[in-house]
């Protein structure tokens, strides 16, 4: 193993934002870095925070990092940047690091933008949490704008969700049913310093009521205005609640093996795809046949077919 990846692996933060960056980029590397870190991931908690754009999740963010550096525990924070025109172009992570955690050695942030990454935004960022986990970061701690299904894809990755609302939006609940509500295993009613927070906690009651979870965990809300960082220390209690629900259960072995299929379906998909167009289409051929099925000479269906066939498959006998 090479001195970067020993020095990554020691914790070093050079190394660690090096990697990443090789990581991210997909790098000719960078899959021999992953797999040679590939054993030293997989006991970190990650916690996927996620939630509308302002809910306040960068700032509960930080302030749950600061909470986890009281036990000692060394954090990695990934937010994953909307891109929106309204953040205005400030980096989330910057945002995050100018408030309470100032320059604290202990906790790693990276920002990743949403767009432009090869097999997916939810693989990369499966990736780099990989790579925090490696260097011994624990919690993982994602933060995404629960909007589009790359984001739900990525809070799938975390083995607990945290959803956050604000009072206010009560009747738009609705609307979140069919996405993240179905993903929360914590709901927190942030900005609690406002009106409505009642309102607010009935619409959730009234929602996770409508369905049981088939593992029995019940999600709890909990309040919390992270500005004055109020209610913080709940989250965390509710946070470990949880790991001490799951600890052991069938559902969450069920959970982690979900997370590893779908890890190796999407590595596969990306691997597969890449290397089926750069063999079989090596001279952009592939534009052609598009042209070719637009215009009706060819149908999609009996290319495919023609694809699969030239490439030799065989079974894989797995030691
Ligand atoms: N009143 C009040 N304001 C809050 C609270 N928490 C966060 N805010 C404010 O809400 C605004 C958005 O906070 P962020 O933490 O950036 O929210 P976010 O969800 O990360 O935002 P995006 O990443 O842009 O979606 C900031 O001005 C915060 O100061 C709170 O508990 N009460
Ligand atoms: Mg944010």
């Amino acid at each position: 193993m090479d001195r970067l990846l020993q020095d990554l692996l020691k914790g070093d933060t050079r190394a660690l934002s090096r990697v990443i960056t090789r990581v991210e980029n997909r790098s000719a590397d960078s899959l021999d870095i992953l797999r040679q870190l590939f054993r030293h991931t997989g006991k970190s908690q990650i916690i996927g925070v996620t939630g509308s754009p302002g809910s306040g999740k960068s700032t509960l963010v930080d302030r749950l990092a600061a909470e986890f550096r009281k036990k000692n525990n060394t954090v990695g924070i990934i937010a994953v940047d909307p891109s929106s025109p309204f953040t205005g172009g400030a980096i989330l992570g910057d945002r995050i690091r100018m408030q309470t955690l100032g320059v604290d050695p202990g906790v790693y942030i990276r920002s990743m933008a949403t767009r432009g990454h090869l097999g997916g935004l939810a693989a990369a960022t499966a990736d780099v949490a990989a790579v925090l986990e490696a260097a011994g970061k624990d919690p993982v701690l994602i933060e995404t704008v629960g909007v589009g299904q790359d984001e739900i894809d990525i809070v799938r990755l975390a083995e607990i969700s945290i959803v956050v609302l604000v009072p206010g939006m009560g009747d738009d609940i609705q609307a979140l049913k069919a996405g993240i509500m179905e993903i929360g295993d914590i709901f927190v009613i942030n900005k609690c310093d406002r009106p409505g927070v009642e309102k607010m906690e009935r619409a959730i009651l009234g929602l996770l009521s409508l369905g049981h979870r088939a593992d029995g965990w019940q999600p709890p809300i909990v309040k919390t205005t992270a500005t004055k960082g109020e209610g913080v220390a709940e989250l965390l209690e509710a946070i470990d609640r949880y790991y001490v629900f799951f600890r052991n259960s069938i559902s969450r072995s069920r959970k982690k093996q979900e997370a590893e299929r779908q890890r190796l379906i999407n590595l596969l998909e990306e691997r597969l795809v890449n290397t089926a167009v750069e063999q079989i289409f090596p001279d952009g051929e592939l534009n052609d046949l598009v042209s070719a099925i637009a215009e009706r000479r060819q149908d999609p269906y009996s290319v495919v077919e023609q694809i699969i066939r030239s490439l030799r498959f065989q079974r894989l006998n797995i030691s």
